[in-house]
């Protein structure tokens, strides 16, 4: 790996070789504790995750209105009587940026208090079918919807900013840009009518504790910083945010709160890429356009991938582009257990020792859980002698892109990286417990190692630590390895101001790059309705992305790779549920079977994403069984969403025609 990564380097510098994260980094410890590093080693402006396929437009609209884009207000499932959820299905996902174990048992608890729960789906999920109302919506308009909102809460003078008031910038702003947004303007778009918009409107305004929340389909869309920025605008406006059964921010125990309630803002575009010029986003570029990155010559062409956890072959728009641009790399290493549509292309895979031989700590889902808690789960099984723990991959990897080769001992960027972050927490060489120099905190923490070790490092020096004894009651891991179910640190309280670090030290309600951006909404809502059938995704319970399908007992019983259409469209294409269809778009073309079913909306149809197991050289013998298709051959690498560059993988538009069997049955 050595050999094929360093002369790509060496030949055509750092930004040749690009760095791919997928979905389950955000699930492991040693992602969340050595991605830094091993990026930092690498030091390419090639950095790509599924973010961007997913959620990146969320931290956008946060960054911009909080100053960081990790403050991401969760809804307060718990403790609300109104919830106004657009796009998100948590009956299948279990909820998305809002960690809640049993979701669904929670939204039943809502129902079951006397609160009410409004979803906005273009398709009638399990969590509509729970609801108290649900609206079909055409894909891709959430931002309209939205913003009529607003715009009637102005217009009825409804705002209520209660204690936030000294706290937020920019209403007026956002009053002017709401004014075009009427109900009656974007109703025929939304395919919502423009009293039931009203009442939202006013149920929302008028409800003692509410909240706004929208995931996936506000998000994979063409609006989708503007579809989340309006999201938290509603939850500003309506005195929601930051307030006991409103959206509110948690407070994870290996986070350092406090501290001052200003900061530097956030800002994207610090540099741009190379082909289409798309700013990056938190450090990132868009999944769209790696493909570009890849296939067009030049000075800083990508010519070598590294990806960990993610299949992005089967993840991103234009499959088959990207599938081939992989074939032509000269070099790609993957960490991964599978060979799968990505992998296959790798020359080298490293394969990570099993899950349950790793411990555990959620560090990404403390930080936008509905309560504040902490748990820890040590491994399960012992890990084989030749098997790598994930932290040692990457460490390893660092090794090579530092110069110190493959060789070198992980353990020493293991010491290298707690003591530069021992270093930083405490810059005048003390902590807060008079005489313990570094040196006395380092020796504390030597119990430990890789991830565990920064985990007892995060948890001392966090709002609940111990202070490495100046709060002897406080966390440390050994102190949460006697509560072998965690820890709960109780609901979630109130953080502004001091969770803010905009400039100004206020949310920011109307930034400029958003506002800019609303003027692209303006003219889309300025046009006729658009009409064309659609596509967009699914989830299902017993799957997970693209990688559950190698497993029998998640995939037995009837096949759930299907092309789900209205009755009144099937019988406008001779489509027969059961039958076959053609579906095609301007990237390309899959063929599916028909599920006929009144549960989508007219116009609209829906595949789930993460199947197509049937190209060659992959080795999943289940999943291979049972391919199904993949769905992203038929998203259009060239539809991003302005702001945050991420890709349009809802509301994609496509043609379908009935596929005539020959012969008989
Ligand atoms: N079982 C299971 N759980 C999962 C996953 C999985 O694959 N399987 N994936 C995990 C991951 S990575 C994520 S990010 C989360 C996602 O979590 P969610 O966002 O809750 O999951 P989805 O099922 O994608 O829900 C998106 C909903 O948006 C709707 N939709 C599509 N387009 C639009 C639109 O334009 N507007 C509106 N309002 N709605 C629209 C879809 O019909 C769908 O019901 O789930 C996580 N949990
Ligand atoms: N059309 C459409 N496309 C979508 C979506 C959609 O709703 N519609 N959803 C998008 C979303 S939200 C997401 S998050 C992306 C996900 O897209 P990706 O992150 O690209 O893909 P996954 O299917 O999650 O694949 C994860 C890979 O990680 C491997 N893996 C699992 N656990 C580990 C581990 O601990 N270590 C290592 N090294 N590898 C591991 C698995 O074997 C698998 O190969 O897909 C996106 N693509
Ligand atoms: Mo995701």
């Amino acid at each position: 790996m050595e050999q094929g990564l360093l002369p790509v380097i060496k030949k055509y510098g750092n930004d040749s070789v690009a760095l791919y994260l997928g979905n389950p980094c955000a699930h492991t410890m040693a992602s969340a504790t050595y991605i830094r590093t091993l990026a930092k080693s690498l030091n390419t402006k090639n950095m790509y995750s599924s973010s961007t396929v997913d959620q990146i437009p969320k931290h956008a609209s946060c960054g911009l209105l909080f100053g960081s884009p990790l403050t991401l207000p969760i809804p307060d499932i718990d403790r609300t009587n109104y919830l106004l959820m657009l796009g998100a299905n948590p009956f299948a996902s279990n909820g998305s940026l809002c960690t809640a174990p049993d979701f669904p048992g929670r939204l039943r608890n809502l129902h079951k208090r006397g609160g009410k729960l409004v979803v906005i789906d273009p398709c009638r999920t399990k969590t509509a079918h729970q609801a108290d109302e649900h609206h079909f919506i055409r894909p891709g308009t959430d931002a309209l919807f939205l913003f009529s909102l607003v715009h009637v809460i102005f217009r009825e003078d409804l705002v209520s900013l209660g204690k936030l008031a000294d706290h937020v910038l920019g209403v007026e702003g956002v009053r002017t840009a709401s004014e075009a947004f009427s109900p009656e303007a974007v109703s025929d778009h939304c395919r919502i009518g423009k009293d039931v918009i009203y009442r939202i409107a006013r149920e929302l305004a008028g409800a003692d504790k509410a909240a706004v929340y929208g995931r996936m389909g506000t998000s994979v869309v063409r609006f989708g910083t503007l579809a989340n920025w309006l999201v938290d605008v509603l939850n500003v406006l309506t005195g929601n945010l930051d307030r006991e059964g409103g959206a509110m921010f948690s407070m994870p125990a290996h986070m350092p709160s406090g501290g001052p309630s200003k900061g530097k803002g956030f800002k994207t575009g610090r540099w741009k890429s190379r082909v289409k010029g798309f700013p990056e986003v938190m450090g990132e570029f868009p999944a769209a356009t790696l493909a570009d990155e890849m296939e067009t010559p030049g000075e800083g062409q990508v010519r070598a991938m590294l990806t960990i956890a993610a299949n992005p072959v089967v993840s991103t728009p234009n499959s088959n582009r990207l599938d081939k641009a992989l074939a032509d790399l000269d070099f790609m290493v993957s960490i991964d257990f599978y060979l799968n549509e990505s992998t296959r292309h790798a020359h080298v895979i490293l394969p990570p020792a099993s899950p349950l031989s790793h411990s555990h700590y959620d560090f990404f889902f403390y930080g936008m859980s509905v309560r504040n808690i902490v748990n820890f789960s040590p491994s399960v099984v012992p890990r084989n002698e030749l098997e790598m723990d994930k932290w040692e991959i990457m460490a390893r990897l660092a090794s090579i892109f530092s110069g110190m080769g493959a060789g070198a001992d992980p353990k020493a960027i293991d010491d290298f990286v707690i003591q530069y972050m021992v270093n930083s927490a405490f810059p005048d060489g003390e902590s807060k417990t008079p005489g313990h120099s570094r040196e006395t905190i380092l020796s504390m923490l030597e119990k430990y190692e890789g991830p565990e070790r920064i985990l007892d490092f995060l948890l001392r020096t966090g709002p609940h630590g111990d202070g490495f004894g100046s709060s002897p009651e406080g966390l440390s891991l050994d102190k949460l390895l006697l509560y072998p179910h965690g820890i709960d640190l109780g609901p979630l309280k109130s953080r502004i101001p001091e969770i803010l670090k905009t400039a100004s030290g206020k949310i920011e309600l109307a930034p400029e790059e958003i506002l800019s951006d609303v003027k692209r909404l303006q003219s889309f809502m300025e046009k006729p309705p658009e009409s064309q059938r659609v596509l967009i995704s699914r989830r299902h319970l017993r799957s997970n992305n693209s990688w559950f399908h190698n497993i029998p007992k998640l995939v037995k019983g009837k096949n759930r790779c299907t092309l789900q259409i209205h009755p009144d469209d099937a019988a406008e294409l001779g489509l027969n549920d059961g039958g076959r269809a053609r579906v095609s778009s301007v990237a390309g073309e899959v063929t599916v079977p028909v599920e006929i079913t009144a549960d989508i909306m007219k116009g609209v149809v829906s595949i789930p994403h993460g199947w197509g197991h049937d190209r060659p050289g992959i080795s999943m013998k289940v999943a291979s069984k049972n391919p199904g298709v993949n769905s992203n051959i038929l998203a259009d690498e060239n539809q991003t969403d302005k702001l945050s560059g991420n890709a349009v993988l809802n509301g994609i538009p496509v043609s379908i025609a009935a596929i005539k069997e020959s012969g008989g049955k």
